[in-house]
């Protein structure tokens, strides 16, 4: 028999059908690199220069309004546009080539510049939750729109452009590559067992604990069993619904609460505005409303402070991913931080 903490294993995502390289042995190597402490950051609540703050002037000559809560606007540098020809070429079977048209949007969550999410209260957090909700509704009702992805770029490591607490929409003709891998799985585990796949995935994670991060009464925060980056998380909800749209009043409570809890918990870690990306993954337009389960992937890349990251590189980029400390490990650790945020302490 394998030992789960001891030998090398390769573990299956069951909504992508991928392997990932579990080498748990590795986390007993001395570690030589660096453990420095990070100057805090800090900002003001308005900064004149931000393309995002209330009033502000954007790129291209747009002027913010003097928002109070949160504020959507159309990508002023959009990488899809309406009304892009849907024609496909293909010179020769193994080239082929569609027309992809969509529109892609920015939210901000906050007037507040020197903000995140995790220092946001649960009252405004659930008002982001409504905005997203109905930019959503909204995008998959368009009949140009096949998939909805709205996700957030937190911090420079991942490539974020800009400290104000706000996220990207991307709306698209097309369906995205892992949406249509965890359609297909989601669609097929439901046709065999007549529940959603993330459903039975939960009910087992529960049961289980040692994978938990945080659970309220609607939704659970968890490391999954095939987690590929190191303190990589999902949000998934308690009821097998597929998006936004179908949440109950509580339930966007309940949302807004467990994305308090495990930002919080994130920041805690290395005590520092943990970087990620992450976002949701709901029903596309045309998929299923009995197989899709709603759910939330967080993807950061610290791995034991706040300056080591892990790269997705060599054998990983060319075989498959694989992480040290186990899954388990990880959960644990983001269970024993406190849910109040550091920066609330002092
Ligand atoms: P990040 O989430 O990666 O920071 O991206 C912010 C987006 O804001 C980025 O897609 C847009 C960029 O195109 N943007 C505007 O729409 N208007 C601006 O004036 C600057 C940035
Ligand atoms: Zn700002």
């Amino acid at each position: 028999m394998i030992d789960l903490k001891e030998h090398p294993h390769r573990r299956l995502n069951p909504l992508t059908g991928e392997w990932v390289l579990v080498s748990p042995h590795r986390t007993k190597r001395p570690w030589q690199g660096q453990m420095e402490k990070v100057p805090r950051e800090t900002r003001e609540a308005y900064d004149p220069k931000c393309y995002l703050c209330p009033g502000n002037e954007r790129a291209g000559g747009h002027r913010n309004p003097a928002y109070s809560g949160t504020f959507a606007f159309d990508n002023d540098f959009a990488a899809l546009i309406p009304g892009t020809p849907s024609g496909h070429v293909a010179p020769h079977p193994l080239l082929q080539a569609d027309g992809v048209s969509g529109l892609c949007r920015v939210i901000c969550f906050s007037p507040r510049h020197d903000l995140t999410m995790a220092e946001l209260s649960v009252e405004e957090i659930r008002g982001v939750v409504d905005t997203w909700t109905e930019q959503y509704m909204e995008l998959n009702a368009n009949p140009d729109i096949g998939y909805v992805q709205i996700f957030e770029n937190r911090g420079e490591m991942m490539g974020c452009s800009n400290p104000h607490p706000h996220c990207q929409i991307w709306a698209s003709s097309a369906i995205p590559n892992e949406i249509a891998k965890e359609a297909a799985a989601q669609e097929a585990y439901f046709q065999k067992n007549g529940r959603t796949l993330l459903a039975d995935y939960l009910e087992f994670e529960l049961s289980a604990g040692e994978r938990l991060v945080s659970v309220n009464e609607h939704f659970a925060a968890l490391v999954p069993w095939w987690a590929v980056w190191p303190f990589e998380t999902m949000v998934v909800s308690r009821r097998a619904v597929a998006g936004l749209d179908e949440l109950t009043w509580d339930e966007r409570g309940g949302l807004a609460d467990i994305l308090k809890q495990l930002t919080t918990r994130y920041d805690n870690l290395f005590e520092v505005s943990f970087p990620y990306s992450g976002g949701f993954h709901q029903r596309p337009a045309a998929g299923s409303r009995d197989a899709w389960h709603f759910h939330a992937h967080y993807y950061p890349p610290l791995l034991r402070s706040a300056t080591v990251r892990k790269f997705l590189v060599g054998y990983e980029l060319l075989a498959f991913p694989q992480r040290d400390i186990t899954p388990e490990a990880a959960a644990l650790r983001l269970r024993e931080v406190s849910d109040v945020h550091f920066k609330s302490k002092i």
